[in-house]
């Protein structure tokens, strides 16, 4: 039986995978944190995807790694540099080091959540990360093509999409995967012998998918799951969000911290009101009768 290593096997995506996967390979369970109610056919590796010498001990002697481990959501940058850009590298490079055929990395819809809902697309497109976040989820698979070039070393990018027993909302009724599917998916990228590099979508055959998920299916992913059966229940519970989030694929996750550089805001902001332009031209300091008769009063001075 092949021995898996999960990173950040803690989490909720770990905790679904864990079961999933039970008696189907022996599971090496890591995270910065202990892993609870280890099961006959688990060990525990607790370790720091941040620190090379934890990823060096934890990836000795596996077939493969999921490496789901670090910062899930957007957060500050350090949060990010540490757990996901250096915690990445390091992963690949304790792989490389210690000859792991295979890494499955858990990149996510977030590295492309900048392409609208209008358009559907596949395993070609360019990254358009929707954040920090997605930023270091596009830099996990360049990471991971780099190592299959270069080292030959396997690896198979998995773009998550909402790991959910349900799909809990409208958006994520396009890019949900149920705990089974994921584990589908998860056993086409440890089991098949054909993987050079890929980047897959992880998400469930929903009829609302805004993907060609074709690469995944190419592979031997036999979705069996459809988050429209949740649908109706879904929209019936649905509030319209704000029209830039509803836009693009990426959700709330393009909005975060939105308009901290002047020349992204006018790109998607909203037509301003009568009266706005005139009032912004007047704070910019153009002149204005009453700034007029300031400069006057100065110039008397
Ligand atoms: C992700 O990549 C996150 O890890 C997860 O927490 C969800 O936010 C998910 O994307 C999503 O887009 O729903």
């Amino acid at each position: 039986m092949k021995t898996v290593l999960i990173t950040g096997a803690a989490g909720n995506v770990g905790s679904h995978l864990r079961r999933e996967l039970a008696g189907r390979y022996n599971l090496r369970l890591s995270d910065i944190v202990p892993v609870k109610d280890i099961s006959p056919g688990e060990k525990q590796a607790r370790g720091d995807v941040a620190k090379m010498a934890d990823m060096l001990r934890v990836t000795k002697g596996v077939d493969a790694i999921v490496h789901l481990g670090g910062f899930s959501a957007e957060g500050p940058w350090e949060s990010i540099l540490h757990a996901n850009i250096i915690g990445c590298y390091n992963v690949f490079e304790a792989a490389r080091r210690n000859g792991v055929k295979r890494v499955l990395f858990a990149s996510s819809n977030h590295a492309a959540g900048f392409y609208r809902r209008d358009v559907k697309i596949d395993h070609r497109v360019y990254p358009k990360p929707d954040s920090r976040y997605g930023v270091s989820k596009a830099f996990g698979e360049q990471i991971g093509s780099l190592y299959a070039d270069k080292y030959g070393l396997e690896v198979f990018c998995m773009r998550i999409g909402n790991v959910n027993p349900v799909p809990p909302d409208k958006r994520r009724l396009s890019i949900w995967i149920s705990p089974r599917d994921l584990a589908r998916l998860v056993s086409v990228g440890i089991e098949n012998p054909n993987i050079n590099f890929e980047i897959v979508y992880g998400v469930s055959d929903n009829r609302r998918s805004w993907y060609d998920n074709s690469n995944a299916r190419r592979l031997g992913f036999l979705p069996q799951d459809d988050a429209e059966l949740y649908a109706a229940e879904v929209l019936a519970k649905d509030k319209p969000g704000d029209p830039r989030t509803e836009m693009y694929q990426g959700g709330t996750f393009v909005l975060a911290e939105y308009g901290g550089d002047p020349s992204r805001k006018t790109a998607i902001r909203k037509v301003p009101k009568a009266g706005t332009v005139k009032k912004a031209a007047r704070a910019g300091g153009k002149k204005t009768p009453k700034s007029m008769k300031a400069a006057k009063q100065k110039k008397r001075k």
